[in-house]
């Protein structure tokens, strides 16, 4: 249950400070849950739309929505067997081939997503893969940047839905598509860094097919009392395991009928 609450808004509004303090000072923190155990999933969802609330007024705007920890890879890497949704922001957005500065981040990863435009908004509970389908305008490729606000990049699923989903940043690229025009579950992806294949997935890796991300995006929004709304942006989760980048690094990520997203970190 995504609305169980376990703080008082006092503690709520602290963590979202601390968790905004960290990521505008590349500070990283403890886990929440270590100075507050009674927290629930509620609380950290709660933590999420408070740092967004943080955020937007100092002028970030809100481009979209994500799912995270969507595909075994991710969960496997995290040590989190659930999937979690956040948002993501104007203040990450790069364009394709962008220059990334790492001294932005803390210690940034980066993933291999296929993400999705909605046409209509999509609203749950009950949402399935044929309502999602119906709602979305196009298919696009892309990498989000990952940057969690925790020591050594671990945590548990209350922190990290309360650090909203480690975002740090999005770029979408190569080419878009219908629904009609591409097969989800087979279309192939490869991460390479620096010319070196690192990952490589396909897109049924996320839920059996990204779409179920978009669903359980929108279930997860009806719990909040929410929806994803029309023209919003989806990152649907990583398709393969997060890798690390370092200043220097070159990342292109290969789609087999998406073409490519490339950045760069200085
Ligand atoms: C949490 C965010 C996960 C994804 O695509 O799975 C995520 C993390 O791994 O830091 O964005
Ligand atoms: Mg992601």
């Amino acid at each position: 249950m995504l609305n169980v609450r376990g703080l008082d808004a006092a503690a709520v509004a602290t963590l979202a400070e601390r968790v905004d303090n960290a990521s505008r000072h590349r500070q990283p923190i403890a886990m929440l849950t270590v100075d507050y155990p009674q927290m629930k999933l509620g609380d950290a969802y709660a933590v999420q739309s408070a740092l967004r609330v943080r955020m937007e007024s100092r002028g970030i705007r809100v481009t979209g929505l994500k799912m995270g920890l969507t595909s075994r890879a991710k969960m496997l890497q995290m040590g989190v067997s659930e999937s979690l949704h956040g948002f993501i922001t104007d203040e990450g957005a790069y364009g394709e081939g962008a220059e990334i500065p790492v001294a932005r981040y803390i210690h940034p990863r980066v993933e291999a997503e296929i993400a999705v435009v909605m046409k209509t908004a999509l609203k749950g509970p009950d949402c399935d893969v044929a309502r999602a389908a119906a709602a979305i305008d196009f298919v696009v490729p892309a990498i989000e940047i990952i940057d969690s606000r925790f020591a050594e990049f671990k945590f548990d699923i209350l922190s990290v839905v309360a650090d909203n989903t480690s975002a740090a940043g999005y770029v979408v690229g190569g080419r878009t598509r219908r629904l009609s025009e591409i097969d989800l579950l087979t279309e192939g992806v490869v991460l390479t860094r620096n010319g070196q294949v690192a990952e490589v997935g396909a897109g049924a890796a996320v839920l059996g097919n990204p779409l179920e991300a978009v669903a359980m995006l929108a279930n997860q929004r009806a719990q909040l009392g929410g929806e994803i709304p029309a023209g919003c942006l989806v990152l649907t989760g990583g398709i393969t395991a997060a890798i690390h980048v370092a200043a220097g690094d070159a990342v292109v990520v290969h789609y087999q009928s998406l073409g490519s997203v490339r950045i760069r970190f200085v």
